[in-house]
């Protein structure tokens, strides 16, 4: 045991009463919706980056958090993995999800990045042999090294490639070690900072190529959880591939993988993208290409990429009816894709900042999931869609233009609008809670 979490209790569920800031209000994680227990539906997921590798810098500032493993060596890694265990127990956090960077020192050549990668999951392994947390999914980190500033798999250099592709071998291999239910590939730095240097078509290409490449090797190895891409349109460069879902299942469709590819879908990302979160999981549900989600907020004013911890839950309500209508997860999950603010030092903020968000989404799930039930909402949506299922509707849509245009001449169609009703939706949905 490390000293580091000291006095703070395993966090369990008591009830929206209760004055006790250490505990949970809304997410009793055996409690049955739906049919199943919530812990099922939610699959919470803790991101070893921002809790554990996060020093607290922003663009005018560097490090504020003093963490006792801090430090660019093995001893350092181990105590961070202590530390990182102790507060999934805390938490009894079902999941955990990281890059390779965030476990391991960083090494001077990929030699050195392996040996020590492998080292760190020898000793994750271990500690996964007596905690209750799995691995959601894993990643490699082929952004915040300087040999990917133009880009990992669409750089203009082959062997920047080759590295990458090696790295996504090893981490690929690590998350299979570890039973991960997913491998997550996020394309930071796949994109470019201006046109004028870029060829476009050829990076493109040299993405689908390596994403061939990530799905031939899942299948030589046996691995049987879901490559999911997280799109995210900019930030931290100008414009990136993977700009949203519509973009992702475009893509997917030119290199013949929309059948092995899922997204996993962030908040932030899509407001970046100007969509809302539901938007971009209603897509995806209707797409077939529904995998995971990184659950987080931005700031509204600021305008780039916060990740806070979430807390509004009638927005996290509309997002979990999309994932309820997806049929829940499957391999996916909620992952806190969320940091403290630089200002929040102590340990506690670690748990309490995790604790709320579980429980904004527990709210959330559950009045999703009366609504879901309730079925009013759909109900109203069907009836306006209604038109479609008369016998005139479906002969329209499986005719042809001369057809429909004698049609509506002999019958005089003279549609006459109807309300949508989006006020009264609103306040249909704002009375689940
Ligand atoms: C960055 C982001 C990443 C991915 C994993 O915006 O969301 O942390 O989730 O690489
Ligand atoms: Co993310």
């Amino acid at each position: 045991m490390t000293d580091f979490f000291n006095e703070i209790p395993k966090i369990k569920y008591e009830g929206q009463e209760s004055e006790n800031d250490f505990c949970f209000r809304h997410y009793n994680p055996d409690e049955i919706v739906l049919g199943k227990p919530l812990k099922d539906h939610l699959r919470f997921s803790v991101a070893y980056w921002h809790s554990f590798a996060f020093e607290g810098g922003d663009p005018f500032g560097g490090q504020t958090f003093n963490r006792p493993w801090f430090g660019n060596d093995m001893k350092m890694a181990k105590l961070k993995a202590d530390v990182a265990f102790e507060m999934f127990d805390i938490l009894d956090a079902p999941f955990f999800c990281f890059h390779d960077a965030d476990v391991r020192p960083e090494g001077t050549n990929f030699f050195e990045n392996n040996d020590n990668l492998n080292e760190m999951i020898d000793y994750i392994a271990e500690k996964m042999t007596y905690s209750n947390t799995k691995l959601l999914w894993g990643t490699a980190n082929l952004f915040s090294n300087r040999r990917y500033m133009s880009g990992a798999a669409t750089n203009p250099d082959p062997d920047v490639f080759a590295f990458s592709a090696a790295t996504i071998k090893s981490c690929l291999d690590a998350t299979h070690r570890l039973g991960g239910k997913n491998y997550v590939l996020w394309g930071g730095r796949e994109g470019y900072e201006t046109l004028l240097n870029t060829h476009m078509g050829r990076e493109r290409e040299q993405a689908g190529r390596m994403l061939q490449m990530v799905v031939d090797y899942k299948y030589k190895i046996g691995f049987e959880g879901t490559i999911l891409i997280e799109p995210k349109p900019q930030e931290p460069t100008k414009h990136q591939y993977d700009y949203d879902v519509a973009t992702v299942y475009g893509f997917l469709k030119d290199f013949n993988l929309e059948g092995e590819v899922k997204v996993n879908i962030e908040q932030g990302h899509a407001i970046l993208a100007g969509h809302s979160f539901e938007h971009e999981l209603a897509l995806a549900r209707e797409l077939g290409i529904f995998g995971s989600i990184d659950m987080n907020r931005n700031d509204y004013q600021s305008g780039w990429d916060t990740d806070q911890f979430p807390n509004n839950i009638p927005e996290i309500t509309l997002a979990y009816y999309e994932v309820l209508k997806a049929g829940g997860f499957k391999n996916g999950g909620t992952n806190f894709d969320a940091k403290l603010r630089r200002q929040s030092l102590d340990a506690e903020d670690l748990i309490l900042s995790h604790v709320g968000a579980m429980d904004v989404c527990a709210a959330g799930l559950k009045a999703a999931a009366k609504m879901l039930d309730d079925g009013k909402l759909e109900a109203m949506r069907d009836e306006r869609y209604s038109g479609w299922d008369t016998q005139s509707g479906k002969e329209i849509l499986n005719s042809d233009l001369e057809t429909i245009y004698t049609k509506v001449l002999n019958e005089n169609i003279n549609p006459e609008p109807k309300s949508g009703r989006q006020e009264r939706l609103e306040n249909l949905v704002n009375r689940y809670k």
